[in-house]
């Protein structure tokens, strides 16, 4: 198995770790009859119930447009929890295809664009962001067969076109442009796995963002297309057998309904099957399900000898399980008889390589910073399982890939910063260091077969180098390619790395970028960026939309790497989930305090940023803590962490947050939900200026948790008359969670961000 990371734009809560052996419509009716008379409506009532002490402050209000809509409460929906009754008004929400809601999504995104588009500047801030965005991006180059394939953009490209060279130095052909398959750019590759012998290219496509695709073959020397499509494929292995003949995919092949990413309903019973190419999806085999664990997602990936299939289910996300068949000899016509290896759902185990029936796998059991072991499948009990690449005592190893013959590359994390290595497969021994700037790893291709590896490299000022080594040949790697991007100059800007103490004394790293001659007065505006969950680490990447911020409102840019990420392994993780979340959030908010006590800001003129679990992060932080921030971006954020776990794969992340099922955790999540939490600051005091995203085909955190906290917060702060600071949301249409988002679709995006900061905090956009 070639090692590839495919992190060619990969979408920001991606863990390289948690697709290793992996790899919605609320439906806009622009001009319906429904639509017309609900924002009608809302806006006469409104404008009757405004009282005369209250005319200012609606006067004002009407000058940006911020009337909300109406939502209709439904005071007598409540679920009882282990005794407690809680009110869910906007469970009508959670259907995302009833003309209420979508009326109620047209109606928002009213309110959300009036908004946005009376920005003075926004025309200066989306020329130039497009112009910053326009630079040519590359990936590592990968061998195939006899030839090399990478994607490049052009700059704003919608997708990323794949090529094809016979050598490095020969003019590269368009192999596969995803742009040609929809006009608007919203159809991506979001898998692809050559054959062995690179004759055929096997490639998922999902539209609008869904984590749905559909799988397809091309004959890579022909260019022709085989006629047979896949369906129901999710959360999916892609992995060839070493006869070139088939692929093993996952999916849901019994979910009813639709499956178009607009839909909420859970998945469930995930199967493994062997497609023969050529052949009709009718005729795949079933190779591997587990009936009776109707919520394990199936994992699998074939030995890099090809005599194996490795499968590896998982539950949550953390932990799995690895059983193996053997592949040789073997005409696959039915389910496939495994052998169990790892019996325990209660560490992460990652297959890298094989030598023999000896196999290398990447855990952290017992190793909260990871190592590697070798498991003999003939001999597989675990007093017999041997480290091969010990756990570091401090830096954390992040992925490791096999490479020329009897090396493997190992790339480690040290305080969030990588340390890329190359040891010996035999004995695990350090064999050399790879000199690397502060920054990250985002993209890497070697192979065991081959003596070439590449590297990419990236950081808040450096837009990506795509380094190589010959490790038989050359003595050091050189540089194939560094990206410049025009009219900027990365000398303008300086970036450090500080450590703060969080409430309980605990050290948490942050990366700070701004100009080179910022002046510490408290004047500057402020982004704080942060996740916090799963063991997925926030290091440093080149952002242009960051960079317009730093630029042109004399911004600072922090990154704050709290507890529940995987930035000190599973150990920083454990120290922010579960019973630990709020500690999570009490990071979040010490670095808020620091950047304000330090003087880099101030509390008016700080926005936080999230995406995802991030999402939930900064409108916790936010009820929590109204007065410490000027405004929230909460990007496809989760917020009834009542429900969570029903719609579609919800159920996964109760390993982070717990279920609320479950009487202890449902005390301990209901401290910290969103949706639950909203409350009249003290004091007379308001909410920050709020801006909620989400999107309709977002079918990993539905859009129902945006709608509903909008909701809630529009009716429980927007009539008040201190509360003038906006609290909206932005649906976007033909959009997901942000894997595979159209160029021009981010840059809008960005647009939006960037225009509902100036508007929020009344930020100057200074053109140079
Ligand atoms: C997931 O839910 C991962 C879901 N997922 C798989 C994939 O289980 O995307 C899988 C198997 C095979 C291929 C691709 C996939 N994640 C990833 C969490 C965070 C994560 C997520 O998206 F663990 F990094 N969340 C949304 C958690 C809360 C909000």
């Amino acid at each position: 198995m070639a090692a590839v990371l495919a992190v060619f734009r990969l979408p920001q809560v991606v863990c390289i770790r948690h697709l290793a052996h992996f790899s919605r419509t609320i439906h806009i009716t622009r001009n319906s009859k429904i639509k017309q008379n609900y924002i009608n409506n809302i806006q006469t009532r409104l404008s009757f119930h405004h009282s005369i002490s209250n005319k200012n402050i609606k006067e004002k209000r009407k000058m940006v447009n911020l009337q909300y809509p109406d939502a209709r409460r439904d005071e007598k929906v409540a679920d009882n929890y282990h005794g407690t009754e809680v009110k869910d008004p906007y469970r009508w929400l959670e259907d995302p295809d009833s003309d209420e809601t979508r009326a109620f999504v047209d109606a928002q995104n009213v309110v959300t664009n009036s908004f946005l588009t009376s920005c003075k500047y926004r025309q200066d801030i989306h020329n130039r962001l497009k112009q910053l965005w326009d630079f040519p991006k590359y990936s590592c180059p990968r061998k195939h067969g006899d030839k090399y394939y990478f994607y490049m953009n052009t700059g704003l490209q919608n997708q990323s076109v794949y090529y094809v060279q016979d050598t490095l130095e020969d003019e590269p052909r368009v192999f596969f442009d995803p742009n040609t398959l929809s006009e608007d750019g919203t159809v991506a590759i979001t898998s692809s796995q050559f054959s062995e012998d690179g004759s055929i290219f096997a490639y998922g496509l999902s539209s609008s963002g869904t984590d749905w695709s559909t799988i397809h073959f091309i004959n890579a020397k022909t260019g022709e297309k085989y006629p047979e499509v896949l369906e129901q494929v999710k959360f999916s292995p892609l992995t060839w057998t070493h006869d070139n003949k088939g692929v093993f995919y996952g999916g849901y092949p019994d979910q009813a309904g639709k499956t178009d990413g607009s839909e909420t309903s859970g998945n469930r019973n995930h199967k493994l099957r062997y497609h023969r190419v050529g052949t009709p999806q009718s005729e795949d085999i079933l190779v591997v399900d587990f009936p009776e664990e109707p919520l394990w997602r199936i994992g699998a990936v074939v030995s890099d000898c090809g005599k194996y299939l490795i499968v590896l289910p998982m539950k949550d996300c953390r932990d799995n399980l690895v059983y193996f068949t053997k592949l040789e000899g073997v005409d696959i016509r039915g389910k496939l008889p495994l052998t169990q290896v790892v019996s325990k759902l209660e560490a992460d185990h990652d297959y890298v390589t094989n030598d023999g029936t000896k196999a290398i796998f990447m855990t952290n059991k017992n190793a909260s910073n990871f190592k590697l072991i070798a498991i003999d499948l003939e001999d597989y009990a675990e007093e017999k399982w041997v480290e091969l690449l010990p756990e570091h005592p401090y830096n954390v190893l992040d992925w490791a890939a096999a490479v020329d013959g009897d090396k493997f590359v190992a790339c480690y994390m040290l305080d969030v910063k990588n340390v890329l290595q190359l040891h010996c497969l035999k004995t695990g021994q350090l064999l050399r260091t790879f000199p690397l700037d502060v920054g990250t790893i985002i993209g890497f291709s070697g192979d065991k077969k081959y003596s070439e590896i590449f590297y990419h490299f990236t950081s808040f000022l450096t837009p990506g180098i795509i380094y190589t080594m010959d490790l038989k040949k050359d003595k050091e790697p050189k540089i194939l390619r560094e990206i410049k991007v025009k009219d900027f100059d990365p000398n303008l800007y300086k970036t450090v790395q500080i450590f703060y103490e969080s409430k309980d004394g605990t050290k948490i790293p942050m990366f700070i970028v701004m100009k080179a001659n910022a002046v510490f007065d408290g004047s500057m505006p402020a982004l704080l960026y942060g996740y916090g969950g799963f063991n997925v680490s926030q290091q440093p990447t080149f952002s242009v939309t960051r960079l317009v911020f730093v630029q042109h409102f004399n911004g600072v840019l922090a990154i704050a790497n709290i507890r529940g990420g995987g930035e000190y392994g599973e150990k920083w993780h454990n120290a922010g989930r579960l019973f630990n979340k709020q500690k999570s959030y009490d990071d979040f908010q010490a670095a808020a305090e620091y950047l304000i006590e330090k003087k880099y800001t101030t509390s008016s003129k700080l926005t936080i940023q999230g995406g995802s679990n991030g999402g939930l992060l900064v409108t916790t932080c936010m009820n929590q803590r109204p007065d410490l921030f000027g405004a929230i971006i909460s990007q496809c954020g989760l917020s009834d962490m009542l429900r969570f776990h029903k719609f579609t794969v919800g159920y996964a992340w109760v390993s982070d947050y717990g279920s609320s099922d479950d009487p202890k955790h449902f005390e301990n999540i209901m401290k910290y939900s969103s949706l639950h939490n909203v409350k009249v600051p003290e004091n007379g005091g308001q909410y920050p200026a709020t801006l909620l995203t989400t999107a309709d085909h977002d079918d990993r955190v539905v859009a129902l948790h945006s709608l509903k906290l909008i909701a809630t917060l529009q009716h429980k702060l927007g009539q008040l008359p201190n509360q003038t600071n906006p609290l909206l949301v932005r649906v976007e249409t033909k959009a997901g969670h942000g894997a595979g988002k159209p160029t021009a679709k981010l840059i809008e995006e960005s647009t939006d961000i960037l225009c509902f900061i100036a508007q929020s905090l009344k930020l100057e956009f200074k053109s140079t």
